[in-house]
């Protein structure tokens, strides 16, 4: 790849000089991300003791383009076709990731154990060695294996555990709580734009959430570099910063939830912090995909199922709203949390 096939390259400077002045600024305006003029609506339901549920805000109905173009900078053909999808009533998506308090309160309720408590721990890199090991932390703990603010997305837990969540919250409220379907998490996340993020295309220019900022790099860290198997699977050529040039939001592992602007929807996070589960079975492509938003969900099992929305520790190519994961249902680590989705009456 020469340079001028390289858009990352060709901005190092540009974004340089913006990372000195997000330096200077502590508080960083975002008027140009300010949400439309839509009214946004947020509610909670009630679980079975009183207590809330947790916050969802009402996504309105509407279409995008599902996937990148062809020629979008570092997509991978499983983002192809582009395709459209048509939302034809609202439905509720969570303000916020679950947090580990959220999840405490479920955890509490029922006794439930999960896929980590059942098989020997969790995923996470050594920040001394920087090797990927399995260790013996859980729903409790964040990407050091330290227990976690309440206020903080929970890591650490599957697909499986995201599913019992859900189905607790539809126990509780008698209400039909999920997960987001693939379509969904994408629709949300793009809130309306059609660009590579929902702040727009490349590099953001002012904090848009926790992403993998130059300026994030902790002293001493060497989970800050990519293992050679991640740089082989994301950057083969090795040409591309493995993280935002001139960026810095304060976090090298997850922030806490709503610490940076939300999308024009009203979301927050849904870009970085933590990837985030959706319903669908895994597909190596959309060609056969529903285009009505629903999760695409195979009649036999599903080997795979997706995370969406990228996490504090990706890549620039894995921030773009198109970029799609698979993983295993039982599969968790530090940095896959999960939002959760409930069905509207209309
Ligand atoms: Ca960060
Ligand atoms: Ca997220
Ligand atoms: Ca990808």
């Amino acid at each position: 790849m020469n340079e001028s096939e390289n858009p990352w390259k060709n901005r190092m400077t540009h974004c340089q000089k913006i990372g000195v002045v997000m330096l200077l600024l502590p508080v960083i305006s975002c008027s140009l991300l300010e949400p439309t003029d839509t009214p946004i609506t947020r509610f909670q339901d009630t679980l079975s003791q009183g207590a809330p549920a947790p916050t969802m805000v009402v996504v309105p109905a509407g279409e995008f383009h599902m996937g990148s173009p062809e020629d979008e900078f570092g997509r991978d053909a499983n983002e192809g076709p582009r395709h459209k999808v048509v939302f034809t009533k609202p439905f509720a998506l969570g303000e916020t990731e679950i947090t580990v308090g959220q999840f405490a309160r479920f955890i509490r309720a029922t006794g439930y154990q999960t896929s980590a408590e059942r098989d020997a721990g969790s995923f996470l890199r050594d920040p001394v060695t920087g090797n990927w090991g399995k260790h013996p932390v859980n729903w409790r703990h964040d990407h050091q294996g330290q227990l976690a603010p309440e206020n903080y997305p929970v890591v650490h837990v599957s697909w499986d555990d995201a599913q019992a969540y859900a189905a607790w919250l539809t126990r509780e409220t008698g209400l039909p709580y999920r997960l987001p379907s693939e379509a969904e998490l994408e629709y949300a996340n793009r809130a309306g734009r059609s660009a590579q993020n929902w702040w727009g295309d490349g590099l953001p220019v002012v904090r848009v959430g926790n992403l993998k900022g130059e300026y994030d790099q902790p002293a001493n860290d060497l989970s800050f570099f990519p293992t050679a198997r991640e740089r082989a699977s994301i950057d083969p050529q090795g040409n591309l910063p493995h993280f935002f040039p001139g960026y810095g939001d304060g976090y090298w592992g997850p922030a806490p939830v709503a610490s940076f602007t939300a999308n024009a929807f009203g979301l927050y996070d849904t870009t970085g912090n933590v990837w985030e589960w959706a319903q669908d079975c895994w597909h190596a492509d959309y060609h056969g995909a529903p285009t009505d938003g629903s999760p695409w969900i195979d009649s036999g099992i599903c080997v795979y199922r997706i995370v969406r929305g990228a996490s504090w520790y990706c890549h620039p190519s894995q921030v773009r709203a198109a970029n799609r994961w698979s993983r295993w249902p039982v599969f968790r680590n530090m940095y896959i949390g999960f939002r959760i989705a409930r069905s509207l009456a209309l």
